[in-house]
């Protein structure tokens, strides 16, 4: 594909964790569960493999990260990955920035997935300076920044500070500056919400998963994953600050948008 300028964008195999790092997922298979959800040693040692089976599209919405920073990325700018687990879109990013000194910076609150982004990256990206860190991305200061992702993450912040959150990220971006927001979404239309969690489990099927390891997933998340309609997502980034919102990607009940500042 020929950019602005000329410039080259190689389409590139969409999987950026190496298979190396891609340990099966069967966390819910055997023993007791009980409890919610966490992003601990365990789920950090299997997260590879866990989110590219669990979510349909994951892979096109890193290859389009990666498509996305190369149009958007200004020179000199910062990049931010917002609850970035093991630094997928960290990758994209760097991938998508190259050559105009940017600054990358990736953040996730949970210690176990830091410990094993920082490996991951120190042998994917070698000698690209990005900054990693162990935060709140509620804490998180926004400056500077042309490209902002988060890739199903604002879903585990609670509701009521999400408004406050992406107004902060409006506020740290440049003119002409966008975010990046997949979210696992719902449905005001009960039966058509129905239909797509159907479909969903279809999906995570035909991924692998059994009945059980399903429905086990599905209680552990209750309380933690908190999915919002389309409509709810899109009327907030215009509250936020933000002037062009879009649906770019759509796959059953997850979906992906961009917000231009
Ligand atoms: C990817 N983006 O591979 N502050 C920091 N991190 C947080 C917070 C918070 N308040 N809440 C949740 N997280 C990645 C996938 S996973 C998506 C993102 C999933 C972090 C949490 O620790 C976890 O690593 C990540 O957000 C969500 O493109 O598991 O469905």
């Amino acid at each position: 594909m020929t950019m602005p300028g000329n410039e080259k964008v190689i389409s590139r195999p969409p999987v950026f964790i190496q298979i190396s790092y891609m340990k099966r997922d069967a966390i819910y298979t055997g023993g007791s569960h009980d409890g919610d959800f966490i992003f601990d040693d365990k789920v950090a040692s299997v997260f590879a493999d866990m989110i590219r089976r669990s979510v349909p599209g994951y892979a096109q919405t890193l290859q389009m990260v990666e498509l996305l920073a190369h149009q958007y990325a200004q020179t000199d700018s910062n990049l931010y990955d917002l609850g970035c687990s093991l630094g997928a879109a960290t990758i994209a990013l760097a991938r998508g920035c190259a050559g105009r000194d940017c600054h990358i910076i990736g953040v996730d609150n949970s210690p176990a997935m830091i410990r094993r982004c920082k490996e991951i990256l120190k042998d994917m990206l070698q000698n690209r300076p990005v900054e990693i860190r162990c935060q709140d991305i509620l804490d998180t200061n926004i400056e500077n920044a042309s490209v902002v992702t988060m890739n199903f993450v604002l879903q585990f912040v609670t509701k009521e500070k999400r408004l406050a959150l992406l107004e902060k990220v409006c506020r740290g971006l440049r003119p002409g500056g966008v975010l990046i927001l997949s979210e696992k979404i719902a449905f005001d239309d009960p039966e058509e919400n129905r239909r797509q969690i159907e479909l969903h489990e279809a999906f995570k099927r035909a991924q692998g998963y059994s009945e059980l390891e399903i429905s086990r997933k599905r209680t552990a998340l209750e309380n933690v994953l908190i999915p919002e309609t389309e409509g709810t997502h899109h009327a907030r980034l215009k509250q936020a600050g933000f002037s062009a919102i879009n649906t770019w990607f759509q796959c059953f009940n997850f979906m992906s948008m961009i917000a231009v500042k």
